[in-house]
């Protein structure tokens, strides 16, 4: 039995190093679940491969540590077969941007309802400090013997282009933002990016506490409405929201870029074309009978099949 007393912190030994930008996220995100109250039996957290992906095992909700890149297909099958839970993505720059980047962008255009959360510190901080496809072009972290040879991505202006719709940034050190942007972001039905800022102080030498000091700013504080007033405005918000990501190089924007409230979500979608899919999730559906012997037998299995072949001959058939 969960115990949401301890404010959903499992006493699991944290063994990341010390002032890692971890803390705060884990941080922001219990305090996240305490405010909203989750049910930590209806809540599930999937990660990925990294320093990143340790998130779940701290966190005293369900929690998959999967494969490398592959969290946020994980998400979507654990979301399809049980709509009823809350479900949340984290992993790292890399994980989500470089070996699992087709899935980030799959994520959008379906906008199924799953909040995911980018640990974004420039490297890959497990494998001791690699560029990640969020290191700029000609920046050296010390752990680079020459300076970045590739150019970078931006989250923000990745998943605006994708379709989510609700995305965010925010920054592991400013924990209060960071947990309102999450409890905005789990509300919201349907897919949501949130790009955290996380310092990575034993391999980031260059995007430390001092950098975020002096160069973010709140898009609130500049008057940004992140809202698409109608289904027809989306295009030009998501414009408009690029163009205010890509602002200036000396200057962090973090807050809400875009939130859009019309698109309908893969479920709904999947529930139109199937039904039956809206009147029973298939984590609902019986597979075993009271004693836990499965209800599918060889003979109803055998039957399945050929009926299957019939059909797949049938529809194939030049006749
Ligand atoms: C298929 C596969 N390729 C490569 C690796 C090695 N690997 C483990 S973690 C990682 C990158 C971690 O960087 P990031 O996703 O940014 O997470 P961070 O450690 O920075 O939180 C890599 C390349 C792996 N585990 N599996
Ligand atoms: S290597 Fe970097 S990201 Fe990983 S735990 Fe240490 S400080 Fe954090
Ligand atoms: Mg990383």
């Amino acid at each position: 039995m969960v115990n949401r007393m301890n404010n959903y912190r499992t006493d699991v030994w944290i063994d990341w190093c010390p002032g890692c930008g971890d803390y705060g996220i884990v941080s922001a995100m219990t305090q996240a679940f305490s405010e909203l109250d989750l049910d930590p039996t209806k809540t599930v957290i999937v990660s990925g491969i990294g320093c990143s992906g340790k998130t779940p095992h701290f966190i005293q909700v369900n929690g998959v540590h999967s494969l490398h890149g592959r969290a946020i297909p994980f998400a979507m099958g654990i979301k399809l077969a049980n709509p009823k839970l809350t479900v949340i993505v984290n992993g790292g720059d890399g994980d989500l941007l470089g070996i699992g980047a087709g899935h980030f962008v799959a994520l959008g255009r379906r906008n199924i309802d799953l909040t995911v959360i980018v640990h974004n510190n420039q490297v890959y901080g497990l494998t001791k400090g690699q560029a990640s496809p969020t290191l700029p072009l000609g920046v050296k972290t010390k752990a680079l013997p020459k300076p970045n040879i590739q150019n970078n991505v931006d989250p923000i202006v990745l998943a605006l282009s994708s379709g989510y719709t609700f995305v965010a940034r925010s920054y592991a050190m400013d924990i209060r933002h960071l947990k309102d942007v999450i409890k905005k972001a789990i509300r919201h039905k349907g897919a949501a990016l949130i790009d955290v800022l996380q310092p990575c102080v034993t391999y980031n030498d260059i995007y430390d506490l001092k950098f975020y000091r002096k160069t973010l700013y709140r898009l609130e504080d500049e008057g940004w409405d992140p809202y698409v007033s109608s289904p027809e405005r989306d295009k030009e918000k998501r414009i408009e929201a690029i163009r205010r990501a890509l602002d200036s190089e000396s200057r962090i924007p973090i807050g809400v870029f875009l939130v859009n409230p019309y698109v309908e979500s893969f479920e709904d979608r999947v529930s139109k074309q199937i039904p039956e899919y809206s009147k029973i999730s298939l984590s609902d559906q019986v597979i075993s009978l009271p004693d836990g012997r499965p209800i599918i037998t060889t003979s109803l299995l055998k039957k399945l099949f050929k009926d299957l072949v019939v059909e797949v001959k049938e529809s194939t058939s030049l006749d």
